[in-house]
């Protein structure tokens, strides 16, 4: 499928441009993006033109994504020497290897929501248009086998109510979480093309905690019985819920509200049934985190018309 023949609603001549929802921007001379250390009057932003966006809260495996996509895009060099646009910042770190833009986000949804307000804004500056961004991620699993790489659907708060609850001054604003649905159906057919990738779509929980919010009983506090924990995961699962994670809520919401084709690729490092510690060996954790990685690469390039 060719995404650039879709018809859309909100297109000009068919191109889908990145908006940002705020009235103040028109008026600033100039916008500094303070967070990745970039600025419209210091920057060629247009220069950084990403048909595609991955994001994902390590920076080493930020890095190292980018690092593969050099080699699966066949780019000339080896693709270790790779910059770090964003270093004059350690907050976050962001690479570009020919079209994608691979950038990380952090741990919980107030990293994240901080980098997407400057990324929107980056590609809003740099006039990109039909950007397609994708989360990809770890988490853990609900009645999965861990390895499993969830595509979430929709994602869903502690209640599993399809919902971000953003607090605008000392108001409560509810976004809605929805992902696109014609992106996820691509991903999943991607997904079976590659041997022995199990790969599911699902609801995703996000969290604010990784503990108590979670359920997990190793944390430094835990006020609630293993069955209470139980009961909890099982209602989950019951709601469609099979993955949770820490980001994917306000991901949906911003990404919906200004006109990206956003999807979220987890993979599971633990079926939260079983076990709360994650005690994957080294190369078990290496190989399970690619999996995402494995997966958008062979999007990418199938987008590309390269395969
Ligand atoms: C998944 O893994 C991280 C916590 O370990 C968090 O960023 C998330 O969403
Ligand atoms: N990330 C999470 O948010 N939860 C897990 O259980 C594992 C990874």
């Amino acid at each position: 499928s060719n995404r650039r023949m879709r018809p859309d609603k909100n297109t000009y001549e068919g191109k889908r441009s990145v908006y940002v929802k705020n009235p103040y921007l028109d008026a600033m001379d100039e916008d500094i993006l303070y967070h990745l250390d970039l600025g419209t009057k210091t920057h060629n932003l247009p220069a950084m033109f990403g048909d595609f966006v991955c994001v994902g809260g390590s920076p080493n495996r930020m890095k190292a994504f980018a690092q593969f996509m050099h080699k699966e895009l066949q780019l000339e060099g080896d693709g270790e020497g790779i910059e770090d646009i964003c270093a004059g910042t350690d907050r976050y770190c962001m690479f570009k290897t020919g079209p994608v833009l691979s950038i990380s986000h952090g741990m919980g949804i107030p990293s994240i929501s901080i980098m997407l307000h400057e990324l929107i804004k980056l590609l809003h500056h740099a006039r990109c248009c039909d950007v397609t961004i994708i989360r990809i991620g770890t988490s853990g699993g609900i009645g999965i086998a861990p390895g499993s790489v969830v595509i979430t659907d929709i994602a869903v708060d502690s209640f599993f109510k399809p919902r971000f609850e953003q607090v605008i001054l000392d108001n409560v604003v509810t976004r809605s979480t929805e992902l696109d649905k014609e992106l996820a159906t691509d991903l999943l057919n991607c997904s079976r093309e590659i041997p022995n990738f199990p790969t599911l779509i699902g609801h995703t929980m996000c969290t604010y905690d990784f503990y108590e919010g979670q359920g997990h009983l190793d944390g430094a506090l835990c006020s609630f019985s293993r069955e209470k924990k139980l009961d909890y995961l099982k209602r989950a699962y019951k709601a469609g819920v099979r993955n949770i994670e820490m980001e994917s809520t306000v991901f949906a919401a911003m990404c919906g509200l200004c006109g990206l084709r956003a999807a979220v690729v987890c993979v599971t490092l633990l079926d939260r049934l079983e076990s709360d510690q994650i005690n994957l060996s080294h190369d078990v954790l290496v190989e399970y985190q690619q999996r995402p990685q494995l997966l958008i690469s062979n999007f990418i390039k199938k987008q590309l018309g390269l395969c």
